[in-house]
């Protein structure tokens, strides 16, 4: 697989428990290339908008108002395979079922507050980079 960008949150459980550099290092040492990266909070709005794909969902309420609770890291990510390599470094969802060295297993506290987003496919990762940052930023 050729190179491919997708896009990461270290979210708010994360970065207020002192977590982002830990969570950066782990992904740098699993061969991604930050590409761009900033810090931030989200509007209850802006979170909603993000996940607007879980709007119909029991948790959606608890999901967007977590993810505006306070400051987020968002970043877009490159490497051979970029999507689903994320996804096998950041664990299951829910941190009771994730393996062993995942970033979930190791940071998040529970399914809701699992302290990092990956994108699921490359619709989804193009429609997050572009909720997030501008072109210009992306070099
Ligand atoms: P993922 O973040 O692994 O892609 P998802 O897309 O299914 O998971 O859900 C988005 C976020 O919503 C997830 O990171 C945490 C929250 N969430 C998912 N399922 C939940 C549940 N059953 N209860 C509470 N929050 C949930
Ligand atoms: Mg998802």
């Amino acid at each position: 697989m050729m190179s491919q960008r997708t896009f990461s949150i270290v979210k708010p459980d994360a970065v207020r428990n002192g977590h982002t550099g830990a969570i950066l290092a782990e992904i740098e040492k699993a061969g991604f290339k930050i590409v761009a990266i900033k810090k931030m909070s989200l509007s209850v709005e802006q979170a909603e908008g993000f996940y607007h794909v879980h709007a119909e969902r029991p948790f959606f309420g608890e999901l967007t108002k977590f993810m505006a609770s306070g400051p987020i890291f968002p970043m877009v990510l490159e490497k051979d395979n970029a999507i689903a390599d994320l996804r096998k470094v950041m664990g299951a969802t829910n941190p009771a079922n994730a393996e062993e060295g995942t970033i979930r297993k190791k940071f998040a506290t529970s399914i809701g507050e699992n302290a990092i987003h990956g994108s699921d496919a490359e619709d989804t990762a193009a429609f997050e980079i572009g909720y997030f940052f501008a072109g210009y930023e992306l070099k």
